[in-house]
């Protein structure tokens, strides 16, 4: 049996990964950070398959031990600190995580067992005011958030340890992706819970910033089968994951408010405060080389994903009602 060790397990894209692994016959292990109240709401359905072990990508020692305990044939690192806006506040422990814990890990890895197979969750944020459109893993990188420009060191100490000491280290440079576990703060799943509570009485505007911005979204299902499939290529590479159409915010929100028949200008207020130091205007990846070399293709599209997530976050809210 093929054993994987996911960080960032109790994410949105940890319990994608963590559910695809356990059907194809994985012993799954996930790596997770004591805290004083447990944060395992996405993996609930999960729970008692999995596999758990503690570690912070802060402590090295932690990560070797996590290493020693599940002696993973494959580690998909997916812990980060993944919000753009907090990586302002929070500059370097965004760089902690974000950046410098990938080396941490890359270095504990080699320690145990360089055989590992690994994945590094790279990010479109890298490419930032972007040189050219549609955007490909030979595309300049400018970032321009201390997010983004986290990132592009965990790409880059990616490719450093493949080709430094010829470990299988893939890098995936995924475009925004989205589902009803994303996390509350980001743009999609801010906009479907506001109209949820909305159409529910719960709520009576959504408060937003930029509606301009344009972003390549897709589904988080579907992009976690891009991950897996990059460890089971004989070589390691890097791969963008996108679905090669964008929209802007402001088409995001139209669908949304017409998911639940609601006209958007009676609720959306545009504020401030949401609005970033330096914006990310354009986001479109070209997923050729993913689709023609891993076979890879999305399933769910904009317009499915936006009534996935209204639909999801209606019945959430009806039943905490009930
Ligand atoms: P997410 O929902 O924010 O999950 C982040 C995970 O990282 C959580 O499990 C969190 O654990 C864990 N974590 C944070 N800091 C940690 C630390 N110091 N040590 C150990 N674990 C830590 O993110 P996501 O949307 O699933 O994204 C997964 C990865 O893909 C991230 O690296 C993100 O930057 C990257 N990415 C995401 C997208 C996207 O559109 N979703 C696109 C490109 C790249 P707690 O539960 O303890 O907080
Ligand atoms: O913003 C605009 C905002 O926070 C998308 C992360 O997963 O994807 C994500 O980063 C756009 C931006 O995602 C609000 O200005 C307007 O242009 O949903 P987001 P992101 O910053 O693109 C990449 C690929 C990652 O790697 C990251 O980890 O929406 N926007 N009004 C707003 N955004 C938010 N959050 N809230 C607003 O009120």
């Amino acid at each position: 049996m093929a054993k994987a060790l996911i960080t960032g397990i109790t994410g949105q894209d940890g319990s994608y990964l963590a559910e695809l692994l356990l059907e194809k016959g994985y012993e799954v292990w996930g790596m997770v950070r004591r805290a004083s109240t447990e944060s395992y709401e996405r993996l609930e359905h999960l729970r008692d398959r999995l596999n758990f072990v503690q570690g912070d990508l802060l402590d090295q020692p932690s990560l070797t031990a996590a290493l020693q305990a599940a002696e993973p044939d494959e580690v998909y690192n997916l812990a980060a600190q993944s919000f753009v806006p907090t990586s302002w506040s929070q500059p370097v422990l965004t760089a902690e995580f974000t950046a410098v814990g990938v080396t941490r890990l890359l270095e504990a890895i080699r320690q145990v067992n360089p055989a590992i197979r690994v994945y590094q969750a790279s990010s479109s944020e890298m490419y930032g005011q972007v040189r050219e459109t549609p955007q490909t893993e030979l595309t300049p990188l400018y970032p321009r958030s201390p997010y983004g420009v986290a990132k592009c060191y965990g790409h880059y100490i990616t490719v450093n340890y493949r080709e430094s000491y010829g470990m299988h280290c893939s890098s995936g440079i995924l475009f925004n992706h989205e589902s009803p576990r994303r996390g509350l703060e980001f743009v999609t799943r801010k906009v479907t819970d506001g109209v949820a509570r909305i159409k529910l009485g719960l709520a009576h505007e959504l408060r937003l910033g930029n509606l301009d911005a344009k972003r390549d979204w897709g589904f988080a299902g579907d992009y976690v089968k891009a991950m897996w499939l990059m460890l089971q290529q004989d070589e390691p590479d890097d791969y963008v994951v996108a679905t090669g159409e964008t929209h802007t915010v402001e088409r995001l929100v139209n669908l949304a408010f017409a998911r639940v028949g609601l006209d958007p200008k009676d609720y959306v207020v545009l504020d401030e405060r949401f609005v970033r130091p330096a914006e990310v205007d354009l986001l479109v990846g070209d997923p050729a080389k993913a689709k023609s070399i891993l076979g890879w293709e999305p399933e769910v599209d904009f317009e499915g994903l936006v009534n996935m997530m209204v639909d999801a976050d209606v019945e959430r809210l009806e039943a905490a009602k009930r």
